[in-house]
């Protein structure tokens, strides 16, 4: 047992390691590591169970820090707990380029760090995602293996963002007991106190949608620690409301947004190392209480050796699917499955909507693939996301493959990478392409963190039809290719489909969307090729009859289009070449020789897409001519909206004679 003065000395540790790292980095936010010093004290000490030597042992409770800005709490505890990545040094070099401790917590810069948090209401989410992830495989593994507990520590912001409703009425719903959520309910934010622009009872919401809630004095050590207990032993997700002062210790300015986010000034920190008796110089932890930490480190080294007895002892498939998934290695014989299957398409060539193809392709993936966790935002007939053998989990049997996760796509989202980042499993999440927005900010933050999300998008232009230009994407394509890291592909038949889809999952560090249409194509790769073309982000789909006169670029829906007008412009004596480019973000990771021969040389260079310009230009140049739209869509049938729209093989050929006559 850690005495109170013992406790009080270990928190005031956290205390004064990040109100010295923000003044030293003259920026950060000191308020919220010392108001939760001590609750990360009695979470840390008395219950986490994970071991700072193997901080990659895949049956460790997760910690997330949903409040990012607080990071120095996190790196405070990383470094004392004996976490290698974190030396003093680096909490000394807090903010500066290139360290380790960036301003919010960078998941890949340090171990310990679970995810990325800054953007308020994601990490809590990224938790719900830990949750289920760990419930299911628990299902699949059993207790030997997986058994462990998500803890989240959120403040005010957290939970005033739209997304925390997302995510604590799917993790209600799931009844997701080993979630614990730590509120940090200091009523204060940047603007001053919370009840300037909030008063919902927090408590109140959470139980409403099915959570066991508690509150605690979030400066009593025993107290914190029977909330903590108690929540452990509950049937449903717990949120424990811990009434704490934001800056604590501060003389004059905890209690105030003054300590929220600026450093506490010389004068300030001295009276605070008086109020709490602390003297030691800044970055300087007594030995004593150094090593109690480095103790609390330990506590679960015992636990993780028989954790790896009981691995070892596992059946050797057991062991061996276990170890492979948590590396995230796809299954061996998975490339031969896609080239077999793709040898079938070409056999059958069907015409199919690119959402259809993706289905059939996940059929067959789903099947070599155990890891896969498929889901919707409640279009799951209209995504095509479910097969054969993804039962749908329920809240109480973890055992399926399938989330339905509701009209919630940030949180889907966010709880997709939330399941990545717990390792052991794939997820793929669905909705139409235009509500890509309800989840872009997770889907940023997937290409920040370099993780495997594939995020399935249908309905991926006017090609949707009737539904009209609110249902109607046509900035999107754009606009999810402006995020960095993130390959967006736009498979134009079964077969760039299945490319596409094998492609992603084998993109271990780089999230996916793939668009995928609603109206059937007809196939544009009638011949097998063993080799993923797709892989080149741009392809030469159909050479030209001779030296070519004109270049035709298309994606998707619009390949098949570009496949008419070259026929048309070939007719009549234009040798026209159609390049297919499923992915720009590939196809810009090529040789430069390759990227020329594909651009090449022809004199009329015309790009058809069913969305707006940017972007292209990359391909055609500035005086390239683009076929696609230039404002919102309409409502009607598909066809209709094609030609009014002038997205046509017609229009293709019409302005390239134009050009070429001159
Ligand atoms: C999505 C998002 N919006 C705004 C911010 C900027 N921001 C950072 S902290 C904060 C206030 C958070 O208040 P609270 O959670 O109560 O934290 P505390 O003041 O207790 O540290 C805001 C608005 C952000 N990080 N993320």
């Amino acid at each position: 047992m850690i005495s109170r003065e013992k406790h009080d000395r270990m928190a005031n540790a956290i205390r004064f390691l990040s109100m010295d790292a923000v003044e030293k980095a003259k920026s950060g936010h000191p308020g919220l590591p010392m108001g939760t010093a001590d609750i990360a004290t009695v979470l840390f000490t008395r219950f986490m169970k994970h071991d700072p030597k193997t901080p990659h042992w895949p049956d460790r409770d997760r910690f997330v820090l949903s409040a990012g800005h607080g990071s120095m709490l996190l790196y405070s505890l990383l470094y004392l707990l004996g976490y290698e990545d974190i030396t003093i040094d680096e909490i000394k070099n807090f903010r500066q380029l290139g360290s380790r401790t960036a301003g919010h917590p960078e998941y890949g810069f340090a171990a310990g760090i679970e995810t990325t948090t800054g953007p308020l209401g994601q990490g809590f989410a990224n938790a719900v995602g830990m949750a289920i992830a760990e419930r299911m495989l628990n299902a699949q593994f059993g207790n030997d293996l997986v058994n462990h507990y998500t803890y989240a520590l959120v403040g005010d912001g957290c939970l005033m963002e739209g997304i925390s409703q997302e995510a604590l009425t799917l993790a209600g719903h799931l009844r997701l007991n080993k979630l614990i959520v730590l509120f940090d309910d200091n009523h204060i934010s940047i603007d001053g106190p919370v009840s300037l622009a909030d008063s919902t009872d927090q408590r109140a919401r959470f139980a409403a949608s099915g959570w066991n809630t508690l509150r605690a004095d979030g400066h009593d050590p025993d107290a914190i620690a029977a909330a903590i207990e108690s929540a452990r032993q509950s049937d449903r997700p717990t949120l424990i409301a811990f009434r704490t002062t934001i800056g604590y210790g501060a003389p004059t300015k905890a209690g105030t947004n003054k300590v929220h986010g600026s450093p506490l000034g010389a004068d300030e920190i001295a009276k605070t190392r008086a109020a709490l008796g602390w003297d030691s110089p800044p970055f300087v932890v007594p030995s004593d209480i150094l090593d109690d930490w480095r103790l609390a480190g330990l506590r679960s080294a015992k636990e993780r050796g028989a954790w790896e007895k009981r691995l070892a002892a596992a059946d050797t498939e057991t062991r061996v699917q276990f170890d492979r998934r948590m590396r995230g290695d796809l299954p061996e014989a998975f490339p031969s499955v896609i080239v077999d299957y793709k040898k079938k398409l070409t056999q059958d060539n069907p015409a199919v909507a690119t959402r259809n193809a993706s289905e059939m392709a996940l059929e067959v993936i789903n099947e070599c693939v155990p890891e896969t966790v498929g889901g919707s935002a409640d279009l799951t007939g209209s995504n095509n996301t479910k097969t054969t053998q993804t039962k749908p989990i329920t809240p109480t049997d973890f055992s399926g493959r399938y989330i339905h996760y509701g009209i919630r796509e940030h949180a889907m989202a966010a709880a997709m990478n939330g399941i990545a980042l717990h390792g052991g499993l794939i997820p793929y999440g669905g909705t139409f392409l235009t509500f890509s927005d309800y989840a872009r900010p997770a889907m940023r933050l997937a290409s920040l963190m370099h993780i495997r999300s594939i995020f399935v998008m249908t309905h991926d232009s006017i090609g949707l039809g009737e539904d009209g230009p609110t249902h109607q994407p046509v900035e999107h394509l754009a606009a999810l290719r402006a995020i960095p890291n993130h390959n967006v592909f736009r498979p134009a038949d079964a077969t760039e489909t299945a490319e596409c889809w094998q492609l992603a999952l084998e993109s271990k560090k780089t999230p996916s969307t793939l668009a995928l249409t609603r109206q059937k194509l007809q196939p544009v790769r009638l011949d097998f090729e063993e080799e993923n073309l797709c892989a080149r982000g741009a392809y030469e789909l159909s050479p030209a009859s001779d030296d070519a006169k004109v270049t035709i670029f298309a994606s998707g829906s619009e390949v098949e289009i570009a496949m008419e007008a070259r026929a048309m412009l070939e007719e009549r004596g234009y040798p026209t070449r159609v390049v297919s480019v499923p992915c720009f973000e590939l196809f810009e990771l090529q040789p430069n020789d390759y990227q020329q021969a594909i651009l090449g040389n022809a004199p009329v260079r015309i790009a058809i897409e069913a969305g707006v310009r940017q972007g292209w230009d990359r391909f055609i140049g500035v005086d390239g001519i683009f076929i696609g739209m230039h404002g919102f869509g309409a409502s009607g049938p598909a066809p209709e909206l094609y030609k009014h729209f002038g997205i046509t093989a017609e229009a293709a050929v019409e302005a390239a004679e134009a050009r070429l006559r001159g």
